[in-house]
């Protein structure tokens, strides 16, 4: 990731992208050899997102109907290919059941932190989940390195982790719970830490809940476009390049290394996007990796790259013919 940030460099990165497609799904005993991308433009995303949603109830699959073990060889596949793993977490609230997106209660949090009365349930699903992490071993047996990226989102007001939810100490409690239970009780030394709020904050509001330098790696945004095309381009471009300017500053400030840990415009309806509107908002600025969310296989409209046909394709591939956006190059394909 440095090498890259050094070399003026942009891995590009899609979430389930070995998994499932627009139109496809792998098998349990697939070789994960194909993906949407690499239809359009023959490489696959140097960054593969995994969520780990679904691990702490003991499920199979994930959340989006993954298996868990395939995921953990689709994330083997990818080291070997010289590519990057990074992992979200839409775990269940812990407090009414419902989803990560079950905003009914503004107690979940301080619920689960040290003296709250989940406490004990809350560390045995940190316990699964780091269960899990330590079984992702490569050849050697051993373990490959992921970038984590848990309590994504938190300055908006979707997850229960949210802004309104929790107090800013709640939150940096529980990063800090997470954090010390895996790299300390559970001695993972093998994860990157990406701290990722939503866009919409300034630079402030980006710090407000920063756990602290020790622990945390990469800072990271997520930021998409919504909206009608090509009336709201100009809105996203100029989000997008405020929030980089701000995280290039802490960044140097805080010796981190920042990216777009995820964007997209849904259903990508401006053809011309990925040279019109995301490089242009990018291409000036330090970041590692620049992930776009899934391609649902079962949700018509819900997709973020282009597919062999989509309308989107050949500006797509223009995209990654630039010098500067990195995918698998095709030695290390296989
Ligand atoms: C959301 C949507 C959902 C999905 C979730 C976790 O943005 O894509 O369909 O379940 O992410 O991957």
């Amino acid at each position: 990731l440095e090498a890259s940030v050094c070399n003026g460099k942009i891995l590009f990165g899609q979430q389930d992208a070995l998994l499932y497609g627009h139109s496809w799904r792998a098998s349990e005993n697939d070789s994960l050899d194909r993906s949407d991308i690499e239809s359009v433009c023959g490489k696959h995303p140097a960054v593969l997102g995994l969520d780990l949603g679904g691990i702490e109830s003991g499920s199979d699959r994930n959340l989006d109907g993954n298996a868990f073990s395939l995921m953990r060889t689709a994330a083997l596949r990818q080291y070997e290919r010289g590519g990057i793993v990074t992992l979200s977490w839409h775990p269940e609230n812990p407090l009414t059941g419902g989803d990560s997106w079950d905003v009914s209660s503004g107690n979940t949090v301080a619920s689960i932190l040290k003296g709250g009365e989940n406490h004990e349930k809350f560390i045995s699903w940190l316990s699964l989940c780091a269960d899990y992490l330590d079984t992702f071993l490569d050849k050697k047996g051993k373990r490959i390195p992921m970038i984590f990226r848990p309590w994504h989102e938190h300055t908006g007001n979707w997850f229960w982790w949210g802004g309104d939810l929790c107090s800013a100490e709640e939150y940096k409690e529980l990063w800090m719970l997470t954090y010390d239970y895996f790299t300390e009780t559970r001695r993972l030394d093998n994860l990157l830490w990406a701290y990722s709020p939503a866009a919409g904050v300034d630079s402030k509001g980006y710090m407000e809940r920063y756990p602290g330098d020790e622990t945390v790696d990469i800072l990271g945004l997520d930021c998409y476009q919504y909206g009608k095309a090509p009336e709201s381009n100009a809105v996203f471009a100029s989000t997008l390049n405020e929030s980089m300017s701000f995280m290039t500053e802490l960044g140097k400030a805080h010796g981190k290394l920042i990216a777009l840990t995820e964007t997209g415009f849904e259903g990508i309806p401006y053809p011309e996007w990925w040279t019109g509107v995301l490089y242009p908002a990018i291409k000036d600025y330090p970041i590692a990796y620049v992930l776009v969310w899934r391609n649902a296989c079962d949700i018509p409209g819900h997709f973020y790259s282009p597919w062999k046909d989509q309308e989107s394709e050949e500006d797509f591939i223009r995209f990654a013919s630039f010098d500067d956006i990195v995918f698998i190059t095709d030695n290390l394909q296989k």
